[in-house]
């Protein structure tokens, strides 16, 4: 086992010091399955008290300093207000998400429906969200279409596709300088037959069609069982065409468990080739954010838990040794390869991680911290009747 070099240590705690998360508004608030929402006490009323939480969260961990909101879950009626308030929380809003997925009029889809009215009515909420960003100061509209089919034949997977492009373009158009279209895939759900973004390789076509400002969001609990998240990672990187992540963690399928509780090692497999791409620091413009729910476990330190789970991944993607790595790599040293990449993955950064902290001032331990903190007995006390994060009922 490699012991970590002072000079090591340094360069490993200066990234990491650099590292954002942004937590998602919604996971503050009671989720769960369709098939039951147990609410819990203390979760916020509306999006005001879901970014004091939000804050709660960075104040403990000083690598959250976003919040992301999803429209019409977090509408409210003056958002240049919204922003002012987080600011004074001492964090900021983040990415926007659009939300075409929860009217009776998407039953056969939003902008790929086959009614021309219905299209207009989701396009001019994406446009919606471009106005909010504007008032917001967001830079990412995060784009995800519960858009596809159920059955062979119902509609035509061709003209959808039509559709989609003309959407999409309609809504880049309406960008402004420094605004990004972040588009998102998924395989299947609620559509079971033909999604109509299914993939990384349909997302990376559109956006590479639509320009510069377009790009692919991965959500990792939206893929096939097994498939390589890592490839995906570092095929768009270099193509310059990742934009975000929606982290999460999945055994089955859109679990939206706490990410890096189901396979810790897949997050370090991702994080690697993002420090491989040199694309943890915030300028290389990737959006790290949490995809979330926390329908049984406490929602404020589930996402301390979360956020803590990808520091820990990429503090140990950070000690990788690179240049053992290419040197290995190089002479077709398969086991010796390998072995530098998993000694770095078994390397316990804990310590290393609690000294960061104490160096920002912060609490060695920020779960404890939130437990010693009698906020949760605040909110308890002081909020009744929880909001619903706005599925699962
Ligand atoms: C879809 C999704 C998408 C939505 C969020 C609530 O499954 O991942 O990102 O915006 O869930
Ligand atoms: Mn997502
Ligand atoms: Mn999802």
């Amino acid at each position: 086992m490699t012991q970590i070099d002072a000079l090591t240590r340094d360069r490993v705690k200066r990234a990491l010091r650099a590292q954002r998360i942004e937590t998602p508004s919604w996971a503050y608030a009671n989720s769960g399955t369709r098939f039951k929402v147990f609410p819990q006490e203390g979760v916020p009323r509306n999006p005001y008290e879901k970014i004091a939480d939000a804050a709660v969260v960075h104040r403990l961990t000083a690598v959250a300093p976003t919040v992301a909101l999803h429209i019409p879950w977090d509408r409210v009626d003056d958002y240049a207000d919204l922003a002012k308030y987080a600011a004074d929380q001492g964090v900021a809003l983040g990415a926007i998400n659009a939300n075409v997925f929860q009217d009776n009029d998407y039953k056969l889809g939003s902008i790929t429906n086959p009614d021309p009215a219905v299209r207009r009515k989701a396009i001019d909420h994406l446009l919606e969200c471009v106005d909010i960003m504007d008032r917001t100061g967001s830079r990412d509209l995060k784009l995800w279409f519960s858009d596809g089919t159920n059955y062979p034949g119902q509609d035509d997977i061709r003209t959808r596709q039509d559709r989609l492009a003309a959407a999409l373009r309609e809504t880049y158009d309406r960008l402004g300088d420094g605004q990004r279209l972040l588009l998102e895939y998924k395989l299947f759900e609620p559509a079971f037959y033909a999604t109509d973004v299914p993939d990384w390789g349909t997302a990376y076509a559109h956006c590479l069609e639509l320009g510069p400002k377009a790009q692919v969001v991965i959500d990792t609990g939206h893929h096939a069982p097994g498939t390589n998240i890592e490839f995906i990672v570092a095929f768009l990187l270099r193509a310059g065409k990742l934009g975000a992540f929606d982290f999460n963690s999945r055994f089955y399928a859109d679990d939206d468990l706490m990410v890096g509780s189901a396979d810790p090692f897949q997050l370090f497999r991702i994080m690697h080739e993002i420090i491989r791409g040199d694309a943890l620091r915030p300028e290389a413009g990737i959006a790290f954010m949490l995809d979330q729910c926390h329908n049984i476990e406490p929602k404020i330190p589930a996402i301390i838990r979360s956020v803590l789970n990808v520091q820990e991944a990429t503090a140990k993607a950070l000690l990788v040794d690179a240049d053992a790595l290419a040197a290995t790599q190089q002479a077709g040293d398969v086991l010796g390869a390998n072995a530098v990449l998993m000694d770095a993955y078994h390397t316990d950064v804990r310590p290393l991680l609690a000294e960061l902290r104490a160096d920002l001032g912060l609490d060695p331990d920020p779960m404890a911290a939130y437990a010693r903190s009698g906020y949760f007995e605040k909110i308890r006390a002081e909020r009744v009747g929880g909001q619903q994060a706005g599925w699962g009922a």
